[in-house]
């Protein structure tokens, strides 16, 4: 069987790492991505806080560093189909693994333009890899990277990995089925995501498409093993207040003196998982997919959950950062419990990254690092979900409900 597998999507900054990552696994990795991320940072006049090499040196480098070859093809997903077709033909790849999508919910909130251009970009990327893998006539196990978020947050249960058991009473008395746990996405880029998984679940009924859905929570960290051999290999830490993540940011915030930028109270309790756990979830799910004729396999991808504020009041009372109480630019629940499901990746063998295994220190060590990079002005979350929603540039010392 081939050892190619595509890591569409593989310069961003979940991709970059997990190429890498598979890549030093004995993988032959394409890479495949049309580098919108990078024309975003222009757009958005925000670079990734650390300085990312180009496409060939990164390339160059890891084959200077391991022997190893990485190919990269640039093809946008979303519009070039016939490339997208040949590419598989051609590779017959055992696996390929989606990251090739517009991930930030800010962003996707930002303007009629950007909800446009998340919901056309995602779905089509999407679809247009289903259909080639169809039309290839290959047995190829599709791995997506999914978002917690397509359950929504506040769900009262412990959130299942993918499916709800549900009984349903008719005349004949209760039947118990389990059905995909229903979507409850919170912004425009979520959106997308819980409509990706229809498309698994109907390509997967209809064609027997070998799928994984990995339903993962937001990625920390900075660098990976692999990354961290040269600095022309570092992976890309965005900061600014559309793509920038919760903890990244709160750390990034801490080692260049700025107030950490809690949104309204801080009681948003949502997932979280380290770069590296990341990567090597991703290389479990390649390694053990489901057979032939089995539904969508769903893996909750997260390690441990926290609020907003205890992330804060961590961080504060390692560093002396002052805590800042903004008010929320995006329209979600002020609080929220989750309990999530996450049994299956530490059934496989998964040994998971916590805050406290001191890798908090080595992002802060990066982004002091990269300090005079950082513009402050784009620090501040400044896209809002409603129009009579209000930018809030200065916060205030209390919380903000
Ligand atoms: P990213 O924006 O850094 O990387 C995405 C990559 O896909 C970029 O390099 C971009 O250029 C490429 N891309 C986008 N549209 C494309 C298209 N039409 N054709 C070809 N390439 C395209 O994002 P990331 O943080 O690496 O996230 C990767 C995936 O993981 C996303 O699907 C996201 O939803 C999911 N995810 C990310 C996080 C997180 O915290 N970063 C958490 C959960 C899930
Ligand atoms: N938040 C703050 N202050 C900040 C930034 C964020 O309080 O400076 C709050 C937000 O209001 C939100 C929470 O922190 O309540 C998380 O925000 P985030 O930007 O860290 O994460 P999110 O928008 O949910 O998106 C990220 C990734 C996305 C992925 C998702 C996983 O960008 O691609 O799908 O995490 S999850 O959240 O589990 O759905």
């Amino acid at each position: 069987m081939s050892n190619n597998i595509i890591v569409m999507g593989g310069d961003g900054f979940c991709g970059w790492p997990t190429a890498l990552h598979l890549s030093n696994h004995g993988y032959d990795v394409t890479i495949v991505d049309n580098l919108s991320r990078r024309k975003i940072d222009i757009e958005l006049e925000a670079d990734s806080l650390t300085p990312i090499a180009p496409m060939s040196a990164r390339l160059a480098k890891w084959k200077e560093l391991t022997g190893k070859t990485i190919d990269f093809v640039n093809i946008d997903l979303a519009e070039s189909y016939a490339r997208t077709l040949h590419l598989i033909e051609e590779l017959k790849p055992k696996a390929i693994v989606h990251f090739a999508e517009q991930r930030a919910a800010p962003y996707s909130m930002k303007s009629s333009w950007h909800k446009r251009y998340t919901v056309n970009n995602n779905l089509n990327a999407t679809n247009n890899i289903l259909a080639a893998i169809v039309e290839s006539g290959q047995d190829i196990h599709m791995v997506h990277l999914g978002t917690m978020g397509v359950y929504g947050y506040a769900t009262g249960i412990p959130i299942p990995e993918g499916y709800l058991k549900v009984t349903a009473n008719d005349q004949d008395g209760p039947r118990e089925f389990e059905m995909l746990y229903p979507p409850g996405p919170g912004s425009i880029y979520h959106l997308t995501k819980t409509q990706d998984a229809l498309f698994f679940a109907y390509y997967n009924k209809n064609d027997d498409v070998r799928i994984t859905d990995l339903h993962q929570g937001i990625v920390w960290g900075t660098n990976t093993p692999e990354t961290e051999m040269d600095e022309s290999l570092i992976n890309r830490f965005d900061y600014d207040g559309d793509y920038g993540t919760v903890l990244n940011r709160f750390l990034m915030q801490s080692a260049v003196g700025h107030p950490l930028t809690v949104h309204g109270t801080g009681g948003q309790t949502r997932a979280f998982i380290h770069i590296r756990d990341s990567a090597q979830c991703v290389r479990l799910a390649i390694e053990n997919p489901p057979a032939k004729g089995e539904r969508v396999e769903i893996f909750n991808q997260v390690t441990e959950t926290h609020t907003v504020k205890s992330l804060a009041d961590i961080i504060a009372s390692k560093t002396g950062a002052e805590i800042r109480y903004y008010k929320n630019p995006r329209n979600e629940a002020v609080e929220n419990e989750l309990r999530v499901t996450y049994e299956k990746f530490l059934d496989l063998g998964l040994d998971p990254i916590t805050l406290e295994e001191g890798l908090l220190d080595e992002v802060m060590t990066v982004a002091k690092k990269y300090q005079d990079r950082c513009d402050h002005t784009k620090i501040i979350a400044q896209s809002l979900w409603k129009k009579d929603m209000e930018v809030d540039l200065t916060g205030s010392e209390t919380p903000v409900t």
